[in-house]
């Protein structure tokens, strides 16, 4: 079994949460957070950071990790896995970049039907405060299955 290890955090207050929408790559097209691969030798959260300035022109001043996601494509040996954050202290403003396009999004507004399909799933539980682990599986952009754990804290 061959694994990526993957980054993902995602910005929010009482009341929005920050998205940008993916203008290349894998993605493209989909609302999602701020994230990318964990380079050889980095660790998840210096990898966290790094993609969240990159991407987002946002300084993480503390992560919180709340989940984990694991995704498998039929066909695909590699799962995918995906270290979730939430920032409770951040500075700067988003700001676009090459790869993402930054919005701010009421909590009840989210554009689920132009996101991956997993994050219906678990999104509502990271933005109540909750941990999770979850176990996706797709082919192509449809997900066929799916476990959640939501941990209570
Ligand atoms: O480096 P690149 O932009 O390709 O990294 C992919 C990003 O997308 C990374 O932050 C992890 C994230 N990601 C997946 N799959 C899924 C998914 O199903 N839902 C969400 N919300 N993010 C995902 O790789």
């Amino acid at each position: 079994m061959n694994k990526k290890v993957y980054t993902l955090c995602l910005l929010s207050n009482d009341t929005h949460v920050l998205l940008g929408l993916k203008k290349r790559g894998f993605g493209e097209g989909y609302w999602n957070g701020f994230g990318g691969k964990v380079e050889e030798g980095e660790s998840i959260e210096t990898a966290t950071r790094r993609e969240l300035l990159e991407e987002a022109g946002i300084h993480a001043a503390r992560l919180e990790k709340q989940g984990v996601n694991s995704f498998e494509f039929v066909g695909d040996p590699v799962i995918l896995e995906v270290h979730i954050f939430s920032v409770p202290e951040f500075s700067g403003k988003p700001k676009e970049s090459d790869e993402m396009r930054p919005q701010w999004f009421k909590k009840n507004d989210i554009p689920y039907h132009a996101m991956w399909a997993d994050d219906k799933f678990w999104l509502p539980h990271f933005l109540a405060g909750q941990r999770f682990a979850g176990v996706f599986t797709f082919k192509d952009k449809k997900l066929l299955k799916h476990t959640l754990n939501i941990f209570d804290a």
